[in-house]
């Protein structure tokens, strides 16, 4: 088993899923959601979270409605455990777009894979299909997904940018991880304090992959945007934000095209790899257990 770490990972092998109970927009979790983000504006008011929600087809991943925003993209200087690429930190200004509540799950893989528009029969380690996110998928097969789901829908789907990762995953938290200043396994699908393996305590009781959803939204109303498995995005990788974009765009120019960006840390990581900030890359073709994605949507004609 080789192991995904920062800053030049290399993968290593996990694991499975199960049925979703809670698609679709009128679900009694839909109604809980929108009754905690009501308190949550209430109480904040600083981040107003659109509760709108949409699935475009049956087999579509659900999406919410990320309102725009801007935040400090990066970890300070004095963030515990921090890599030097997670700076310098700059402000980022991100436009509204809608991002996957969760991670695609094997079952919307799959019905890509029965539509012949995915080729790759992701293999899911005997943990399981389902609702547990998709695995073993590269970021080349993750665009032949979003091209799918933009065709069968007629919508601009794609993957996040670095910057709206980010962004979403932060929630308009500040801390090194949005719940506060430690990781914690009633929060998330981590592994064992040292490297390398899962590790069950508490509400997370996977040694590998969780089904989507089985930990809290954050305030964007996004699960496992930390943790269960690392996630695509568009983005090339580079070595620090020096020249970055500050629109929410993603940053493909200038290095290795076939270093892809990951982010999000996953069940077999240690804590420090579950941080807002933290990020890696992997080669665009490359295929492991610990790494899936997510899919986002733009909302406007001029979006990105
Ligand atoms: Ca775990």
């Amino acid at each position: 088993m080789t192991r995904i770490s920062a800053p030049s990972p290399e993968p290593r092998r996990p694991a499975a899923p199960r049925r979703q109970a809670h698609r679709g927009w009128r679900s009694g979790l839909r109604w809980l959601w929108l009754a905690s983000g009501a308190v949550l504006l209430a109480s904040s008011g600083a981040f107003a979270a659109d509760p709108a929600a949409f699935q475009d087809c049956p087999e579509c991943p659900e999406m919410v409605s990320i309102p725009a925003g801007s935040f400090l993209m990066g970890s300070p200087a004095d963030e515990p455990d921090r890599y030097t690429h997670e700076g310098p930190p700059h402000r980022v200004a991100v436009a509204a777009f809608a991002a996957g509540r969760y991670p695609v799950t094997f079952a919307q893989w799959d019905a890509c894979v029965a539509a012949s528009a995915c080729t790759h029969a992701a293999r899911d380690e005997g943990w399981g299909r389902g609702d547990r996110p998709v695995i073993d998928v590269s970021w080349d097969d993750a665009q032949a997904y979003v091209a799918w789901l933009g065709r069968r829908t007629g919508q601009r789907y794609r993957l996040l940018s670095e910057a709206e990762y980010e962004y979403a995953a932060r929630a308009g938290s500040t801390s090194p991880y949005p719940w506060g200043e430690r990781a914690s396994h009633d929060q998330a699908n981590y592994g064992a304090d040292s490297c390398c393996e899962g590790r069950a305590e508490g509400r997370d009781q996977w040694i590998h992959t969780a089904p989507v959803g089985r930990f809290p939204a954050n305030a964007f109303g996004l699960h496992d945007m930390l943790g269960n498995v690392y996630e695509w995005v568009q983005d090339a990788w580079h070595d620090s934000f020096d020249g970055a974009p500050t629109d929410g765009s993603a940053w493909a120019e200038r290095q290795d095209l076939r270093r892809r960006v990951l982010r999000g840390g996953s069940w077999g990581n240690v804590p420090q790899e579950l941080r807002s900030a933290n990020r890696l890359w992997f080669s665009a073709d490359g295929r492991v257990s610990e790494v899936g994605f997510r899919v986002a949507r733009s909302l406007s004609a001029a979006a990105r």
